[in-house]
């Protein structure tokens, strides 16, 4: 059993209720236990010209292979009806496998701690909701640094899910 966070985001299509019901389906996962979801929280896209994401980290407990659990994110998310047309285009929903345990993975389809971490803090902010405080990732770096590194600047915290 390990403790992985996932990364939601949405840009289209009823944002929030596209998290919703990503929480959801991460809950009926085989071999998995849903136990956590942060706060919701709404930046401005990092591409300009695009919708303001909402975005959220859910916290598994697992034993699923990482590999398998990222077919079944992308499952998720093409459930989802999302088009891979352009790389970092608007979606109506993308989910990243942010940490992985205490794994460092380097495979071609997968890498873990998320290569975009540290400089997202929508990412950063609502894992810190569910991490403990002095998570070290398996890479060495703390979360602690990482988020003294990475203000709060642009994030709006939604007062409900
Ligand atoms: N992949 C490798 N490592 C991982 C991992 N740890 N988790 C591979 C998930 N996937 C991983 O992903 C492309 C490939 O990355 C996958 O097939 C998988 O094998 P993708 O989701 O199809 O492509 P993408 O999401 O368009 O690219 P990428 O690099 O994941 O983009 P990001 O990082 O998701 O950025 N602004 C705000 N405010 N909030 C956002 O969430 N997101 C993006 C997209 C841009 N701007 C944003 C946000
Ligand atoms: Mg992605």
């Amino acid at each position: 059993m390990e403790r992985i966070y996932i990364g939601m985001g949405s840009n289209l299509a009823d944002p929030a209720e596209q998290l919703r019901s990503a929480i959801e389906a991460l809950g009926q996962l085989p071999l998995t236990e849903l136990v956590g979801v942060s706060a919701f929280y709404q930046s401005d896209s990092l591409l300009p010209g695009q919708p303001r994401y909402t975005n959220a980290v859910a916290a598994l407990d697992s034993t699923l292979a990482p590999l398998d659990l990222l077919d079944a994110l992308h499952a998720i998310e093409n459930g989802r009806g999302r088009e891979r047309l352009e790389r970092w285009g608007p979606r109506t929903l993308d989910l990243d496998i942010v940490l992985f345990g205490d794994r460092l993975i380097d495979e071609p389809r997968l890498k873990v701690p998320h290569y975009h971490l540290q400089e997202r803090a929508f990412v950063l902010y609502p894992l810190a909701e569910l991490a403990p405080a002095d998570l070290r990732l398996a890479d060495g770096r703390s979360l602690s640094d990482l988020l003294a590194a990475c203000p709060f600047v642009g994030l709006e915290r939604l007062p409900s899910n």
